[in-house]
């Protein structure tokens, strides 16, 4: 079976590391995934493959979002499709969800198709683009050509976009829906991704727990040196309270 993903090989034994490091966090119970990208690019047709049903209806223009579930290896699987060019808010960040941003990999991609892109994802906030991942529609246009030739050969707008996801890629072919290593593919790039996305989100507070305690320790040591100068003045003083005396009893002994 053909292999559209190269980038995903070092995904994938980069997780076997991690997992034998005891690193990944436990697997997501349910997986939602956003299916959004211009019209006609093949986002309904991605969902159908995903679902290995035809619940999205195709060639036909999508008016609004509609969810469908389907279950993969023992996993519940949302898949959301949305109508062309659906803005895609923060209301995506409240829940673990994956978005898939559908490509046409047999069309022409220009810097006016990646910034229509940029708008619509734009509007969830930064963050946004790291649970994005770039789904290539049209696998079976590709043919002997590599996904990776692809994006090389395409230029800049579209090497731009696959970048600001972390190069974060992969290839459906929709004329193949019984190809289910395609689906399986995915779904363990996404895993990756939300996994990825969780581990920075506890490495996060560490680093705040670490500058808080730390800060507590700051305000320690200042005590502490306080504490240090206000014994160190006592001594001084009885010493030279001791000095004092010594001084006045040698004098007297003196004047005697
Ligand atoms: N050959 C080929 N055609 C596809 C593929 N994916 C989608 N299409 C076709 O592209 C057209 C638009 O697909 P659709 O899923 O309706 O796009 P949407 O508007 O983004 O939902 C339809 O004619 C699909 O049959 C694919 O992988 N290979
Ligand atoms: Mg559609």
């Amino acid at each position: 079976m053909r292999n559209y993903s190269t980038s995903y090989k070092t995904v994938k034994s980069r997780r076997s590391e991690k997992n034998a490091a005891g690193e990944n966090p436990a697997p997501l119970p349910e997986l939602r995934m956003i299916l959004v990208g211009g019209r006609k690019g093949g986002k309904s047709s991605c969902g159908n493959t995903i679902l290995n049903r035809h619940d999205f209806p195709t060639n036909t223009q999508t008016v609004s979002c509609c969810e469908n579930q389907c279950r993969i290896e023992g996993k519940t699987v949302s898949v959301l499709d949305t109508p062309g060019c659906f803005p895609v808010t923060s209301e995506v960040l409240r829940t673990p969800s994956a978005v898939l941003l559908v490509v046409n990999v047999s069309s022409s991609f220009t810097a006016l198709h990646r910034e229509a892109i940029e708008e619509q994802l734009d509007a969830g906030g930064s963050q946004l683009w790291s649970r994005t991942v770039v789904l290539f529609s049209h696998g079976d246009w590709l043919g002997d050509t590599s996904v990776e030739q692809r994006i090389e050969s395409e230029g800049e707008p579209l090497r731009r976009l696959v970048e600001r996801c972390g190069n974060r890629y992969h290839v459906l072919d929709n004329k193949n829906q019984g190809d289910a290593a395609q689906v399986t593919e995915l779904i363990q790039l996404v895993e990756e991704m939300l996994a990825a996305e969780r581990r920075a989100d506890v490495y996060k507070d560490d680093r705040l727990w670490r500058r808080v305690s730390s800060a507590e320790e700051q305000q320690n040591n200042v005590m502490l040196h306080r504490r240090n100068l206000t014994n160190q003045m006592r001594r001084r003083n009885r010493l030279s309270l001791d000095c004092w005396s010594c001084w006045r009893r040698s004098a007297g002994i003196w004047q005697k």
